[in-house]
């Protein structure tokens, strides 16, 4: 357990074998239709900081950043994900967000995975693959005690309970030279 109060989040850091992890890389990576998107801030259109897709099973539509992604359809590499996973976070996943970050630069900003086609006390199983970045949560009312942790490879994180309204969390940007990474994290929507 990541969280001492307020949500509960769980860390398998070597989920998947070295082996395993390294052969879903390299299919993810090359097998995805990578699209790059643009969010709007401060009336401006600014290019996201990574590059992302959505899959998932059909209908299940996912409305974020103020734009509604149609699913991609599952492919090989995601079901076999998805089933090792499910068993763990006792859920039947129904969509998954795949994020990659290209180098240090790209990131995630600060946010709760909180929109309303998720429900109320989201289960979301987070896998990472390939460069390990650190991921870190902040209480909403209590910021003075973050909490980090290294997202290593064929690692496995998941996010339950009420940790959505009461903690955010972000992937910051690292000076560090850093492989590219790519995360998946497989969702539950209405
Ligand atoms: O890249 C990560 O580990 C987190 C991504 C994330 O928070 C999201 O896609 O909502
Ligand atoms: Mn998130």
């Amino acid at each position: 357990m990541i969280l001492a109060q307020d949500g509960e989040v769980i860390f398998y850091a070597n989920f998947f074998t070295p082996m395993e992890s390294d052969r879903l890389f390299h299919d993810l990576y090359t097998g995805i239709h990578w699209c790059q998107e643009h969010l709007q801030m401060f009336g401006k259109q600014i290019p996201a900081p990574r590059l992302t897709a959505w899959h998932g099973d059909v209908g299940k539509s996912y409305t974020y950043s103020r734009l509604t992604h149609h699913p991609q359809p599952w492919t090989a590499p995601l079901t076999l994900i998805r089933k090792r996973i499910e068993p763990i976070a006792q859920v039947q996943f129904n969509g998954v967000l795949l994020n990659l970050y290209r180098n240090g630069n790209d990131s995630m900003a600060w946010h709760s995975d909180d929109e309303p086609e998720l429900g109320p006390n989201p289960i979301i199983g987070s896998v990472s693959l390939g460069g390990t970045r650190h991921f870190r949560f902040r209480h909403r009312y209590q910021k003075a005690n973050p909490v980090g942790v290294n997202l290593t490879h064929g690692s496995l994180l998941i996010m339950g309970g009420s940790t959505q309204h009461f903690w955010q969390h972000q992937l910051a940007k690292t000076s560090r030279p850093v492989r590219p990474r790519i995360n998946l994290t497989f969702r539950v929507i209405r």
